[in-house]
């Protein structure tokens, strides 16, 4: 079934015409690259129709948008994705075919554009297709980093950053929109002006300022012909100096706007998870929200709407703390430039902002000094000044003499400003992103804020999107799936699924659900093949921990473990391991020394098992070089073992563990974020669950923690491993390179707790659940069921139902359906 916009004819010729327009070829001559410009380019052409048509709609209908403010999309490769939603790819690649040109390859000449960290941005990614999908008018707005998270190479063992050059080729998808420029101010001072009614006015001084020039980029709505825009913002400078000018000052200043303007977008902040008080990236901060929300305001008025009907037609909803400044700057937009009283522009503000939180992890939370923050943004730091004397002083009065409380609580506080708190005063909702997450939220981190204003707290469990992750990254699996449910429907209703369930007993379709997922294990072994020249048995269980580098990620637990099984496989060559191949992919931040030290631990480890003969190649471990959306695609699809091992109550949520879950893997992991919710869809018993409780966590931190040394000293086959750490067993017999590693588990020379995320304690617990694992993928049939009740009872977890919950309880905006014409 073939959308009819397009023409399998003009679409040939198009992509001949765009070749010799572009690059004076023909196709024939052309490169991957030159071919996939010129496909891109004629797919973009289809695209623009329909964009037009959004647009019209989205203004007749007078329709409330959904602004989402992030630091980070990471959308990945747009070209299959753009075909699938379209509902072209197979009539794209039939086109090429006859061309001679295969459609697959083209794809791989695509850079993804990796302009977010991990799980926020993708997140914030699966949410713009949602929203497509589902006729919702909406934009990203976010920031066009010149380069995206850096490409990771391993040498030696070791990780080495590469700066991603994204643009290098130019991205065919984007449109650049000069008229649409704006200017946004940094530092300087404010001089205050009385008007003849003593009205302050706020005059801003001596600023540096950049000009803010939009990009956007086509996303794209499922089979329904909605084209919403990502916005994102490139910095330039205000050139408005006169080469002739005799005037030195203005041509000092003129290069220093330059300067100023020239690294704001340059370099996205590697760092997940991980709050750096970085000037620049406060800078980035601001910039952003400047630029997007007097954008928004100018939309706004040229829609013939009154200020004051603001948050009828915008909501503004910001992806974790990295966009509040959004809250003040609209204040300073509607008070000083839209000369609203303050309290009209308070009630604007707080209706119009909601604020997501993604962590509680005190290391996350962004505080940022009070002199560097007034240095940079002078008037946003007065206007905060006064949010937070207003705040304070509800706290007070709802709290009578409760200092403490409002020690607590206030936004300003020891030099900081403390952004959550700033995010939490102002927004009307505050939400979590999964249902354990929010819960820890409530009655731990920001227990304060529930009590004082419990209606603002909610929840709204994350999800993916299946097109990109069941359609795109598994064709064979969607195929199948259409096949036995006799609809294509699950594309927009994932519940579909459900309709699976009866297949668990049915012999022929759980070999023919394995045989898929065999192909696709297949297709992964060639990858590993090309990428790490390593050969992987296709019959060996698929064991895949795929993520950012984090310590409560505890990917050191799954390597420790893999220590354990080697030991055992050279101690007991009478027991019997299935054979299993480890796989990992991982970036860390470029500071994280311990994250770094744990690559190299893995590498080593992999240098020693792959290459011992002795056992026979049962035991394979993998890292997989630059773990990219691309890659992740060809990885979900091809999982038996989902491992989702987080040191409970420190995942927010997860989104890689919907992504497995959908593809049929199975998950061994932690009642931690979103896995609770998965296993009570999916049924204990269809999932590999071990470790500490959230609760226990949280009360073993309470208390200070517990003694390691006790397990050391009672388990042997613990001890055996943590001694290999500093023996020299895997560092070429070198024993200090895994010595920090050692001491952190059990004696932390900085006066930290040992063993902060409870890898010893876990670690029988997790041995346990591992052996399970073995036992089960024994039983062929059994594994069949689970995998496949995994993939049916996956529905919960698409974005499109995250987003409709986002509508109902928050957003409130309407669904527009754009015509044929
Ligand atoms: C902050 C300040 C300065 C520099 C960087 C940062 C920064 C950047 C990225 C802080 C945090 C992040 C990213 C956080 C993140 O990805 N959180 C994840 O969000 C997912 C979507 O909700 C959840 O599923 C994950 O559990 C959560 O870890």
């Amino acid at each position: 079934m073939f959308d009819t916009r397009f023409d399998k004819k003009k679409f040939q010729t198009e992509i001949q015409e765009n070749l010799k327009n572009l690059f004076r070829k023909s196709v024939e001559d052309a490169s991957s690259q030159e071919l996939f410009q010129a496909v891109s380019f004629a797919v973009k052409e289809v695209i623009m129709d329909d964009w037009m048509k959004t647009k019209k709609t989205e203004k007749k209908e007078e329709s409330k948008v959904v602004v989402y403010l992030s630091m980070e999309f990471l959308v990945g490769r747009a070209l299959g994705n753009n075909l699938i939603n379209m509902k072209n790819y197979k009539m794209v690649e039939e086109a090429l075919d006859e061309l001679g040109v295969d459609l697959n390859a083209l794809e791989d000449e695509e850079r993804d554009p990796a302009l977010g960290n991990g799980g926020l941005g993708r997140l914030a990614a699966c949410f713009l297709d949602s929203l497509a999908t589902l006729g919702y008018p909406a934009y990203g707005c976010g920031i066009r980093y010149r380069y995206g998270m850096f490409r990771q190479k391993i040498e030696e063992g070791y990780q080495k950053e590469i700066p991603d050059d994204w643009l290098m080729n130019g991205y065919p998808f984007e449109l650049r929109r000069p008229e649409y420029t704006q200017e946004v101010r940094f530092g300087g001072n404010i001089r205050v002006e009385h008007d003849e009614f003593n009205n302050a006015k706020f005059i801003q001084e001596n600023y540096q300022s950049v000009n803010a020039v939009l990009y956007e980029i086509p996303i794209i709505g499922y089979n329904n012909h909605m084209v919403n825009s990502l916005c994102v913002w490139d910095a330039e400078p205000i050139v408005n100096f006169r080469l002739d000018s005799f005037d030195s000052g203005d041509y000092y200043k003129a290069v220093e706007q330059e300067n100023v303007a020239r690294n704001i977008v340059d370099v996205l902040y590697p760092n997940d998870n991980h709050y750096a008080g970085k000037e620049l990236r406060l800078k980035q901060q601001y910039f952003f929200i400047s630029a997007s929300l007097q954008s928004a305001l100018k939309a706004l008025k040229e829609r013939g709407y009154a200020v004051k009907e603001m948050d009828k037609k915008i909501i503004f909803q910001m992806n974790d703390t990295h966009p509040t400044v959004a809250v003040a700057e609209l204040m300073r937009l509607l008070v000083d430039e839209e000369g609203l009283s303050w309290e009209e522009a308070w009630g604007i503000t707080s209706k119009c902002c909601a604020y997501t939180n993604h962590t509680i992890m005190s290391e996350a939370l962004e505080k940022w000094p009070i002199d560097l923050f007034s240095r940079l943004l002078p008037r946003i730091y007065q206007i905060i000044q006064e949010i937070d004397r207003r705040f304070v002083e509800q706290i007070h009065q709802r709290y009578p003499g409760n200092e403490e409380k409002v020690r607590r609580m206030s936004i300003l506080c020891d030099g900081q400003v403390r952004m959550a708190h700033l995010a939490i005063a102002a927004a009307f909702s505050v939400n979590g992103v999964a249902r354990l997450h929010t819960e820890i939220l409530k009655h731990q981190e920001l227990k304060d804020f529930y009590e004082m204003m419990p209606e603002k707290f909610n929840n709204k469990t994350n999800g993916v999107t299946q097109r990109r992750f069941l359609l795109h990254a598994n064709p064979e699996l969607s195929n199948w799936i259409t096949d036995k449910l006799g609809t294509e429907d699950f594309a927009t209703n994932l519940e579909l699924l459900e309709n699976l369930k009866p297949l668990a007993d049915n012999d022929n379709a759980l070999s023919e659900f394995m045989g898929i997922k065999r192909k696709n294990k297949e297709r992964l072994a060639a990858y590993i093949k090309k990428h790490n020249n390593i050969e992987v048995d296709v019959d060996s269980i698929f064991d895949v921990q795929v993520k950012r580098l984090h310590e409560y990620k505890r990917q050191l637990l799954n390597i420790l473990h893999v220590m354990y099984v080697y030991n055992q496989m050279k101690e007991h060559p009478e027991k019997s391991y299935y054979k299993r191949t480890y796989i990992f992919g991982a970036k860390a931040s470029a500071g994280y020394t311990r994250a770094k030290e744990i690559i190299k631990l893995i590498n080593s480890v992999a240098e020693v098992v792959n290459n011992d003969r002795s056992i026979n190649g049962k035991l394979k471990v993998v890292f997989i070089e630059d773990y990219r959306v691309s890659n992740a695609e060809i990885i979900f699809a091809a999982a038996d073992v989902s491992e989702q091992i987080s040191t409970a109550s420190k995942e927010a949520s997860g989104t890689g563990n919907m992504k497995f879950m959908m593809n049929g893997a199975v998950t061994l992991g932690t009642m931690d974020g979103a896995n609770v919710e998965i296993v009570e869809e999916v049924g204990r018993e269809n999932a590999f669950i071990f470790g500490l409780s959230s609760e226990e966590v949280i009360h073993f931190e309470k208390n200070g923690g517990y003694n390691p040394w006790d397990i050391y000293n009672q388990d042997q086959d613990i001890r055996k491993v943590l001694d290999q750490l500093v023996d020299g067993t895997y560092g070429n017999g070198d024993k200090e390179l895994y010595r920090n590693i050692y001491d952190s588990l059990l004696s932390p020379k900085d006066g930290s707790m040992a063993d902060m995320y409870f890898i010893l304690k876990d670690f029988a617990s997790y041995r346990d659940a591992q052996e399970q694992v073995d036992a089960a993928y024994r039983d062929q049939k059994r594994w069949a069921k689970m995998a496949l009740l995994n993939t049916a009872s996956c529905g919960k977890f698409s974005s499109d139902r995250t987003i409709e919950e986002y509508v109902a309880d928050i957003w409130h905006s309407k669904k527009i359906k754009v015509g044929e014409e």
